[in-house]
């Protein structure tokens, strides 16, 4: 009798997604062109697409705070969707032509696997669906020719409307049948969680006739600056336990985009490794903190990943 290999994670990234970052690239997919910008996080995005490259993974998995539901967790389940995905905010920045492919099974599994641990989670099966920027501009900046099957998950709204400790705790149920679901399919998957760090912004554009004017980009305060650091320090020791304390007071202070719990479901799925993580980046967009972040998971595997 042949065992199934069990599946399992190869890594997880801190993706931020600000449309910025897909404006400044110029690729064919979105209409408005631009003279280039926020560099630093582009060219941190450059570690991931070049270990995506060499790793091959079978899936990459996004949680994404701007495809909101209102009832539990919802996880794209369409195998094919095409469409026209046009930021609310930054319509100017951001209308993007997507043309994904989906793992079904791998989704279905994981709704499955919520629902036995008391979740509410539906796969989503619209094919009319329009992805959301978050996903979209996260998945691109990873891995810009599209040609690793992707799943999206919603991010469930409790945490503005309701309690925010609940929220996260849902998260780490989220990411324990996420884990279960990869395990059973025996599928390699890489996690992403679709996250600014701080996200106190300007409120209105610095230059609106030339948006990449990066000598009007800049932290937004001092304190917002601090706790980013912060929070990337205990990453990068591998301090979890420690990051997670303070994610409270960060999210209160920084007014954090993790509140909407990617990082928590994507940190939970990886049994909160103590890997230290490398950050690849860190900037501001109109003063938000934005890292790339990754914890490479094949360094704690005894086998060749
Ligand atoms: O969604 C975003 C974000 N998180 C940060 C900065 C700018 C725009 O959009
Ligand atoms: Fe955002």
């Amino acid at each position: 009798m042949t065992l199934k290999p069990t599946g399992h994670i190869l890594g997880g990234w801190l993706a931020p997604h600000p449309p910025h970052l897909v404006y400044a690239e110029n690729p064919p997919q979105n209409e408005p062109r631009s003279r280039g910008g926020w560099e630093m996080l582009r060219w941190g995005y450059d570690h991931c697409r070049s270990k995506l490259k060499s790793q091959r993974p079978d899936a990459i998995i996004v949680h994404t705070p701007h495809w909101q539901t209102t009832v539990g967790h919802d996880v794209l389940a369409v195998k094919r969707l095409k469409g026209l995905s046009v930021d609310p905010i930054f319509p100017h920045l951001f209308r993007y032509r997507f043309d994904l492919q989906v793992d079904v099974d791998l989704a279905v599994s994981i709704s499955d696997e919520a629902r036995k641990i008391g979740l509410t989670s539906k796969p989503m099966t619209n094919p009319d669906f329009r992805v959301d920027y978050g996903t979209i501009t996260s998945l691109h900046m990873m891995n810009p020719d599209w040609d690793i099957p992707i799943i999206a998950l919603s991010s469930n709204n409790s945490p503005y409307f309701h309690d925010p400790k609940v929220a996260q705790e849902e998260m780490v149920k989220l990411g324990e049948a996420t884990k279960v679901a990869i395990q059973k399919s025996g599928k390699r998957v890489v996690l992403a969680a679709s996250n600014s760090l701080s996200h106190i912004h300007f409120s209105a554009e610095p230059n609106p006739d030339l948006p990449e004017d990066m000598s009007k980009e800049h932290v937004f305060s001092q304190a917002q600056y601090e706790w980013d650091v912060r929070m990337l320090n205990l990453m990068r020791v591998g301090d979890l336990h420690g990051m997670l304390a303070l994610l409270p007071e960060f999210i209160d202070e920084a007014y954090a985009e993790v509140k909407a719990g990617g990082l928590v479901w994507m940190l939970s799925a990886m049994d909160f490794t103590t890997v230290p993580a490398s950050v690849h980046a860190y900037g501001n967009v109109i003063g938000t903190g934005n890292a790339v972040v990754e914890w490479d998971l094949t360094k704690q595997m005894e086998v060749a990943p």
